[in-house]
């Protein structure tokens, strides 16, 4: 019976999901759900990829957090249209709350919208927002087993960003073996290497990101 109260849960966010892509589709939104720990980078990934692409395309950030707005007054000092989800004790976004955030967008004049949820690597992999890719970012600092201990938050996913690569000199971190322990749960993934901070690998993850754009006529 538990279960299947939970499964219902699931099945109302999925018509909600369905819902919110509908109306991005009809705007041309392309919408990336961005997944990690707390603390991998999503934010700074965020505002390297906003400076990168803001002249190619108009970019909107929904940002959440249990609580605070820090990242999104980040997000509004690169003058990008923010919307800050607060989720009090919540550990995920859900589709409901992504129909409530996008009404405080101007979707119409959206190309790409980004969406940090939640820093965990579990139940968010198991809520759909409406997005058109998923986008796990790890990081050196976390160990190249994550995907070991935490194979749910890959198998979905469209790519993955492993942040932090300036500090591989400091840490054991080794890469072929994240990236096998990755392929084993989910073979067509995209890989990118790249540090925030020094600025390595972020042009080719911004071509992957164009690529998966829908762009405005
Ligand atoms: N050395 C190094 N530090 C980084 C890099 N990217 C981000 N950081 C640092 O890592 C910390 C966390 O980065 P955020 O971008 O806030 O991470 P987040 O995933 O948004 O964090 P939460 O929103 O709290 O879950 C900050 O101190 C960043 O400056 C990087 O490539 N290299
Ligand atoms: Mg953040
Ligand atoms: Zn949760």
């Amino acid at each position: 019976m538990k279960i299947e109260v939970v499964k219902n849960i699931l099945d109302a966010n999925a018509v909600i999901a369905q819902k919110n892509k509908s109306l991005f589709d009809q705007h041309h939104v392309t919408v990336i759900n961005i997944m990690s720990s707390p603390g991998a980078g999503k934010t700074s990934a965020i505002l390297e990829t906003a400076r990168r692409l803001k002249d190619k395309m108009k970019i909107g950030v929904i940002e959440g957090d249990l609580a605070s707005q820090v990242d999104a007054e980040k997000v509004k000092k690169e003058h990008l249209p923010v919307v800050q989800i607060n989720t009090g004790s919540g550990c995920h976004l859900d589709a409901n709350m992504i129909s409530h955030a996008m009404q405080n967008l101007p979707l119409k004049d959206i190309d790409l919208l980004l969406i940090e949820n939640i820093g965990n690597l579990v139940c968010p992999s198991a809520y759909i927002l409406g997005e058109h890719k998923r986008v796990i970012i790890s990081s050196v600092p976390e160990g190249d087993d994550k995907p070991l201990k935490y194979p749910i938050i890959f198998v979905d996913a469209d790519a993955v960003i492993i942040n932090k690569v300036d500090l591989k000199a400091y840490l054991k971190f080794d890469m072929d073996a994240f990236k096998k322990a990755v392929k084993n749960i989910n073979p067509k993934i995209s890989f990118f290497e790249v540090s925030c901070t020094t600025g390595a690998g972020l042009d080719e993850w911004c071509s992957w990101l164009t690529a998966a754009s829908k762009r405005k006529s």
